[in-house]
Parts: C-alpha cells; sequence; structure tokens
C-alpha cells in the first residue's frame, strides 16, 4: 500500500514513521510519502488560504494551490516525483486483480482521496477494513476553516472521494486525525501484525467491545484471574469471553447492542447474559 499525505505541516507526520507503521516500511508492505502543500504555491510568501467569500471568521484554503498539488500527487509528478521517501512497497493487494482491474468491484482505479474533516462521515473499523484493501490512499489535509469545496467537486474526476470524521469533536487540523486512521488502516493489512489472530478477536470485529485481559502472576495484589481463563477448556473461556463483551458493551455503549438485537446477532446465550449480568 502507498499512503502520500498533503499538509503544510510535514513534521508533524513523523510518527507515520515510528513503531509499527515504521516497521510496515522496513518490510516494503507500506510506502508513506509527505507532501509540503506550500511547494504548490506561486507566491513569495508561499500562501495558501484566503479570506472567505460571504465573510466570516478565518480562512479557507485556496483551490489554485490544493488543484495542482492533488494532480501531482495523483500522477506522481512535480514536486509529488521527488518528495523523500523511505522505502518502496510491495502491491499487498493480489497482483492479477490489479492488472485486470478487479481491485474494485466496479473497475474503479482511482485512487482514495481521503478529507478528514469534522463535517465528514464517521470513521469506523468498516472504513478501515475496506481502505486496507486499496493500492494507494491519499490524504489532504486542511487547517483553518476547510479547504474550497470546488477542490474535491474537481478531484472527483481523478479519485474517489470520502469526507470523514473521528468523531463528535474539532480538531485545528487533520494532521492527527492522519495518524490515528492510518494506524486503523495499515494495521488490517496482511503481514503488518505479527500474529494474525490477534485482529480476528479485536472490539468491533462482531460488533462488540472487546472484554477483559489477563497474564501471569495468576495472582496479583490479592486479585485472582478468573478461574475459567485457567481452565483450560476452550469452548469455555471464548463462552466466558463473549459474555464479558456483550456486559461491557451493555454498560459503556447500549447502542451496539441494539445494533445487534435488530440484526439478529444475539442467540438466546446472550440474552439471557443481558438480562442478568454475572448469572
Ligand atoms: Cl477527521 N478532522 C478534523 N479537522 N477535525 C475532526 C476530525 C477530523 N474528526 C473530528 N474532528
Amino acid at each position: 500500500m502507498r499512503l502520500d499525505v498533503i499538509t503544510i505541516f510535514p513534521e508533524y507526520l513523523d510518527p507515520l514513521r515510528h513503531a509499527l507503521l515504521g516497521r510496515a516500511i522496513e518490510r516494503g508492505i507500506l510506502d508513506v510519502a509527505v507532501h509540503d502543500l506550500r511547494s504548490w504555491t506561486h507566491d513569495v510568501h508561499k500562501a495558501v488560504d484566503d479570506t472567505p467569500y460571504g465573510g466570516g471568521p478565518g480562512m479557507v484554503m485556496k483551490p489554485t494551490v490544493w488543484g495542482p498539488a492533488l494532480d501531482d500527487v495523483a500522477a506522481l509528478s512535480g514536486p509529488a516525483a521527488t518528495v523523500r521517501r523511505l522505502e518502496s512497497a510491495q502491491p499487498h493487494v493480489p497482483s492479477d486483480a490489479v492488472d485486470i482491474g478487479k481491485a474494485h468491484a466496479d473497475g474503479d482505479n482511482r485512487p482514495v482521496l481521503v478529507v478528514p474533516t469534522p463535517a465528514g462521515a464517521p470513521f469506523s473499523q468498516d472504513t478501515a477494513e475496506r481502505w486496507a484493501a486499496e493500492e494507494r490512499l491519499v490524504f489532504a489535509c486542511g487547517r483553518y476553516e476547510g479547504i474550497d469545496q470546488r477542490v474535491f467537486d474537481d478531484a472527483a474526476t481523478r479519485y474517489r472521494v470520502e469526507e470523514v470524521s473521528l468523531g463528535d469533536y474539532v480538531l485545528i487540523g487533520g494532521e492527527v486525525a492522519v495518524l490515528v486512521m492510518a494506524e486503523a488502516v495499515v494495521r488490517l493489512i496482511p503481514g503488518v501484525l505479527g500474529n494474525r489472530r490477534s485482529h480476528e478477536e479485536d472490539s468491533f470485529q462482531d460488533g462488540l467491545l472487546e472484554g477483559p485481559s489477563y497474564t501471569k502472576p495468576r495472582i496479583w495484589r490479592e486479585r485472582e484471574v478468573p478461574e475459567v481463563l485457567l481452565s483450560g477448556d476452550h469452548a469455555k473461556v471464548d463462552r466466558w469471553r463473549r459474555d464479558q463483551a456483550l456486559v461491557r458493551t451493555a454498560a459503556t455503549r447500549p447502542e451496539l447492542i441494539e445494533a445487534l438485537q435488530r440484526e439478529g446477532a444475539l442467540d438466546d446465550r446472550d440474552r439471557s447474559v443481558l438480562d442478568a449480568p454475572g448469572e
């Protein structure tokens, strides 16, 4: 997978090169390029924003800068051709899928353009899974009051544009949101996490939050690990873990339980646990 990020604060994205994502880069699974939006400015002040039409506070990012930046990043031309990169990556989508244009069901090979904004659709584990199957993601980080809307209307000819939000709060810019989304996506790429099972049991994978975990010692500060986890009975352990997940989810995210109920994803045992937790 290749990630491109366009930002006026390239150093803000340095954490992408560390830890888990850094290892994916070293292994050739991931290729990251961070582009300084100011490379596409034309004036001595390198201005990227201007006052909003219609008035109001703040500044809006200029289409005359963003348009050429998105053109060049899509084509890997101009300033985007020479950006510093760590390693080049192997394709991870099966090459026949790419060759015959089947990377997407509708044969659409335009890269996804992710626009982080509190006005976007909610980003979720489902979004992360969908994007983890892409060859290329381009992130456009806006600051100030946003980017001129025509930039995205125009970019739709070369990109599949997705405006997404992390939640109901306002960040100063998209950079931190990109770090969050990139980590959620990249950890789902086969070979990035050591243990394949570890994301089959993630929170949200079955619509539930994950329950508690324990490790040695068996007794710590007079607190014991739940007996069932020492039993060696895998069916019993699985059932206990689901019960814990149900109870935790009902307590902190009741709307997730309601969604499972509507989907018919709860059985009689699940319902009895929810009716009488701890019995
Ligand atoms: Cl994705 N971006 C910005 N700038 N603010 C946010 C957000 C994203 N999600 C919540 N607030």
